[in-house]
């Protein structure tokens, strides 16, 4: 049995029981006398009723007998009377107190004259006796023949002691009752009180309303208000430690699972595959790592949840098919296996509709301010509507369970919170939206802004790299759609679900686990230097990028251009290269950008190029992420000018890169890694003079406050790294479904 604890005892004994006690103590001092009184003036109030009759019956007779002067009769006929078992006796007083006769057994402290009585009153007195107390009650008789006569009546008044201990017996067992039952029903009382409030209080949880809006007539009641505050505190201790948890790692996330998720499945879902297969030239399937941010940052949590993580992405790889089982399943990392990736198929209508028209023309060019117009087209929505279902129904069939963790990736699958919640309306569902949220009068351009709304709005948390991304959100939410948006807690309510919105800031693994067989920093320079086939003693720039308009490419060859133009003793001795994966090549938009990109390189290059020494050099093909870390190595300084960016890892992963604390970053207010990264030199990509003076304070910036402000820098990102981005968003995770758990309970009784 379980033995309740203490504090519990000590609270009911504190509440409950001395109350109770103290109420008995309290009625027994001031009732029991007051009973007492009560009793014996009733009982005497009877005997003196009893004496007037006794005399009223007897006087007639007793008169007679007195005049006929024959005591021995009268005494004779008194104590025939007094055979009744209370009626003591008789004492019959002459005209001067003088006794005339007496029956028996009158006890001797009664006497004719002034009696040693107890009472006021003269026709009646109380006696105390040794054998307990008399009522003597007295009586003025006048015989036939006229004669004055006192006649005293004594009554026994033992009986009334017997029954005032009787009583007193009964009215204390009936104070304690009383008591007790009273003590009781407050119990039940409360019991009541506080099992419907935390039904009320579970059935708002369940509809996930609690703690959701400070205006809720919760406040109005005290236990509802009191366990929301209690609640309230132990979240906010909960996240004080999270964000004070400075070492993270992945052994910290495992932790976190375990303890707070339990063994229970996760499921990650994006369009974008961690691992893609090609044909290689032998016909033999080469795994590739795709330029992805969101591969960089989700790759590591999924190894860290080693054993309990299913990846469901779209095989997108030509070799992508002859790898995976009968069930499209693939252990991978492909060197060390640790978690599932479940690929999922999509035909060339498919992939022109969901992936490139509405995806890419649509979404990512409407929410980044580059200025290239957004496409929407009907028939690209319609693909866009069936590959998320297609995703839903492919994480339905691998949710092990009825309450699967879901983590949705980014933009392409904006619909399967609610395309998924309809399937399993228990999964705990939360979607990171890895791109900028635009203000509510951009994205209110998009012709499906409502149904994409109202489908993300079915996730239990959205992440988004930055505050200001969440207000965006939020704002559009207040424009367009009716639900119930509290800008303050930033939780959204709809039909009674509510949903979290969170800016949880994205990183990179730390330390990369691509710089364990990296080399040193002057041994990658030497590596590059002959790659490249850079001038001696040439300060490196370095650009990696996906090849894509938001990345402000061009932007960043001009300011290499003002540089050169501006600061001409920096000709010849400073080459930058550009990384530049091809991304979306189908594309028109990046078809232009290629071609632009391209002709600017020329033009740049055919301006400034002499002896061997190229200003600009371009590297249009995606590079494995060995010779990624080998370039931030080797370079002077990292330029991340991104016109518009949700965070942009490259930048962070240039910081990660750098151990020898050297190596200058200039980066974009427009990303959000400028948020975090603020010893980097932040400069506006639109302005051009701006970034190319940038460059130079690079280039002529002292080592040591070279090695501060990379110090500075990556001692944030050791904190921040992506083991706490994905920590942050699970123990959300955990604390929804524990809560839910818990109403669960409770209505299930
Ligand atoms: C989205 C958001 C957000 C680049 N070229 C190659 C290559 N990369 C790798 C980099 C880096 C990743 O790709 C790019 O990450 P970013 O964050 O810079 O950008 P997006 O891909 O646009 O990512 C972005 C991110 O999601 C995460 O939320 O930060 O704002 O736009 O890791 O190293 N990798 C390889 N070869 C290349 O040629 N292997």
């Amino acid at each position: 049995m379980a033995v309740p604890p203490l504090g519990m005892i000590r609270a009911l004994l504190l509440r409950y029981v001395l109350p109770a006690v103290a109420a008995v103590l309290l009625v027994a001092l001031i009732g029991v006398p007051a009973l007492d009184r009560l009793l014996t003036d009733w009982f005497r109030a009877d005997v003196q009723l009893r004496a007037r009759l006794v005399m009223t019956s007897i006087g007639e007779p007793l008169g007679a007998l007195l005049d006929k002067s024959d005591t021995g009769d009268a005494r004779a006929y008194l104590s025939r009377v007094a055979g009744d078992e209370r009626l003591l006796g008789f004492i019959v007083c002459g005209p001067h107190a003088g006794r005339v006769l007496s029956t028996a057994a009158m006890p001797s402290v009664v006497r004719c004259g002034e009696s040693d009585t107890a009472g006021a009153d003269k026709s009646s007195t109380l006696l105390r006796t040794p054998s307990g107390l008399v009522e003597v009650s007295r009586f003025e008789l006048r015989t036939p023949a006229g004669a004055a006569y006192t006649v005293l009546l004594a009554h026994d008044l033992s009986f009334i002691a017997r029954r005032r201990t009787t009583a007193r017996y009964l009215a204390l067992a009936a104070i304690v009752a009383a008591a007790a039952a009273l003590a009781l029903l407050a119990a039940l009382a409360v019991r009541l009180v506080l099992n419907r409030s935390m039904r009320q209080l579970l059935g708002d949880i369940s509809r996930r309303r609690f703690l959701d809006d400070a205006e809720s007539p919760l406040e109005t009641r005290p236990v509802l208000r009191r366990v929301r505050q209690l609640l309230s505190e132990l979240e906010a201790k909960q996240r004080l430690e999270i964000d004070f948890r400075e070492n993270w790692t992945p052994q910290a996330l495992q932790q976190v699972v375990r303890e707070q998720l339990g063994s229970g499945p996760i499921l990650v879902v994006s369009n974008r595959e961690p691992y893609i297969h090609n044909a290689g030239t032998d016909g033999v399937p080469e795994v590739q790592v795709p330029a992805s941010g969101m591969v960089t940052a989700m790759e590591p949590v999924m190894r860290a949840c080693s054993g309990s993580g299913t990846w469901i992405a779209h095989g997108s790889g030509d070799a992508d098919r002859l790898v995976v089982d009968a069930h499209d399943h693939l252990r991978v990392p492909p060197e060390e296996p640790s978690y599932v990736l479940r690929r999922v198929w999509l035909s060339p209508e498919e992939e022109a509709g969901y992936y490139y028209g509405f995806s890419n023309e649509g979404l990512w060019a409407l929410c980044h301010l580059a200025y290239v117009r957004p496409e929407f087209r009907e028939a690209d929505w319609q693909q866009y509507v069936g590959v998320n279902e297609k995703f839903a129904a492919v994480t339905a069939q691998e949710s092990s369970t009825d309450d699967p963790v879901i983590l949705i990736q980014d933009f392409h699958l904006a619909l399967l919170p609610q395309l998924v919640r309809a399937r399993r309306p228990h999964a705990t569902i939360a979607m990171f939206w890895h791109i900028p949220w635009p203000n509510a009068e951009t994205f209110g351009v998009c012709p499906w802004k409502r149904e994409l709304l109202l489908h993300m709005l079915s996730a239990d948390i959205l992440g988004f790299h930055t505050l200001y991304h969440c207000q965006n959100f939020l704002e559009t939410l207040d424009r367009f759609i009716e639900c119930n948006v509290n800008h303050e807690s930033m939780r959204v309510t709809l039909r009674r679900h509510v949903c979290r919105v969170r800016a949880y800031p994205i990183s990179i693994e730390w330390p990369p686990h691509w710089l364990a067989r990296a080399p040193a920093p002057a041994a990658a320079r030497a590596a590059v230097v002959k790659r490249f086939n850079l001038v001696p003693d040439v300060r490196i720039g370095v650009g990696v990028e996906r090849w894509d308009f938001t990345k402000g490419i061009i932007e960043r060859f001009r300011a290499l251009e003002a540089l050169f133009d501006k600061y001409p003793k920096w000709r010849g001795r400073v080459s930058f290269l550009q990384v530049a994966a091809p991304s979306r090549s189908k594309l028109p938009a990046y078809q232009t950008l290629q071609r632009h990109t391209l002709a600017e390189l020329s033009r740049i290059n055919e301006r400034f190029a002499r002896n061997g020494w190229v200003p600009i050099i371009l590297v249009p093909q995606h590079q494995e992420p060995r010779e990624v870390f080998e370039l931030y190595r080797a370079a002077d300084f990292c330029l991340v000018n991104s016109l518009h960016d949700g965070m942009n890892l490259v930048a962070k992963e240039f910081v990660a890169a750098r151990e020898d604390e050297e190596g200058v970053l200039i980066l974009s207010t427009f990303a959000g890694a400028s948020r975090e990264l603020v010893e980097a030199l932040l400069i506006n990509p639109f302005d051009v003079p701006e970034t190319a003076a940038a460059i130079v304070a690079a280039l002529e910036m002292p080592r040591e406050q070279r090695r501060l402000r990379m110090r500075l820098m990556r001692r944030t990102l050791g904190e921040n790294n992506v083991y706490r981005w994905a920590g942050r968003m699970l123990m959300d995770v955990a604390r929804i479904r524990q809560r839910q758990q818990l109403a669960d309970w409770m209505e299930t009784g």
